[in-house]
């Protein structure tokens, strides 16, 4: 029983790991065009940054050339006036650069050099919490989660000595006597881990076909 637990809780626990490194997102900013001063003005990082529903964990991914371009994040503020008060963090000069998003609330990023901001190299972005935002109206497709443990099915029978509790062979001799009781735990302790080994595959066997 104790060796059962065990392994439903690795199982979980590989599951949860499992499912945050499926679930976070690297997006690349700008993607083709990467950071820079887009022709389409400001418009053109609104434009890519709506409708996707960033989340803490995932990745912004600054693909410029050093000394052409940076990154500050800064406050509404600033953004707003293209100024590098009231920054958040330092200037990053060298890129491309990835960024963790690491908290919930509007991020907003803009380059510092010349006049590139003014020019529309500017994003602003909203990010949510992976836990009470776990689905919102998005039409970034996320993957499906792979089904929790208690979903699988169990072994049909509903026989309970199927397994778990020690089967006396029937003999002629039989006097239920203590030693005969030490001889008996083999079959059912293989029985146990056979059933508990299946299982893991067959959970795991379920990952990797939703996965893949
Ligand atoms: C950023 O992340 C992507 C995806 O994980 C990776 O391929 C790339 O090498 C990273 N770039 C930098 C500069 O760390
Ligand atoms: C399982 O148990 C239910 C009720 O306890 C019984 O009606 C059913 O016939 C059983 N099924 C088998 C396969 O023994
Ligand atoms: C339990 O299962 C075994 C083998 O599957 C069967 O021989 C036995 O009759 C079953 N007992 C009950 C109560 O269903
Ligand atoms: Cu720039």
């Amino acid at each position: 029983m104790a060796m059962f637990n065990i392994g439903v809780t690795f199982g979980f626990a590989m599951m949860v790991l499992f499912q945050r490194s499926v679930a976070q997102i690297v997006y690349v900013v700008g993607d083709n065009d990467g950071w820079t001063v887009p022709q389409a003005g400001a418009q053109a990082y609104i434009t890519w940054a709506s409708g996707k529903n960033f989340m803490v964990g995932d990745t912004l991914t600054f693909d410029f050339t050093t000394n052409n371009h940076d990154v500050l994040r800064v406050q509404k503020e600033s953004f707003d006036a293209c100024t590098s008060s009231n920054s958040i963090g330092d200037v990053i000069s060298t890129g491309p650069v990835n960024i963790t998003l690491d908290s919930t609330g509007e991020h907003y990023y803009i380059c510092t050099i010349g006049r590139h901001c003014q020019s529309g190299q500017k994003l602003a972005i909203t990010v949510s919490s992976r836990t009470t935002g776990a689905s919102p109206p998005s039409t970034t497709p996320r993957p499906p989660p792979p089904p929790s443990p208690t979903a699988t099915p169990s072994p049909s029978s509903n026989n309970t000595s199927d397994g778990c509790a020690p089967t006396p062979a029937p003999s002629p001799t039989s006097s239920m006597t203590p030693e005969s009781l030490p001889t008996i735990p083999p079959p059912p302790g293989s029985s146990s881990s056979n059933v508990l080994a299946s299982f893991l595959l067959t959970m795991l066997a379920a990952i990797v076909g939703l996965v893949f």
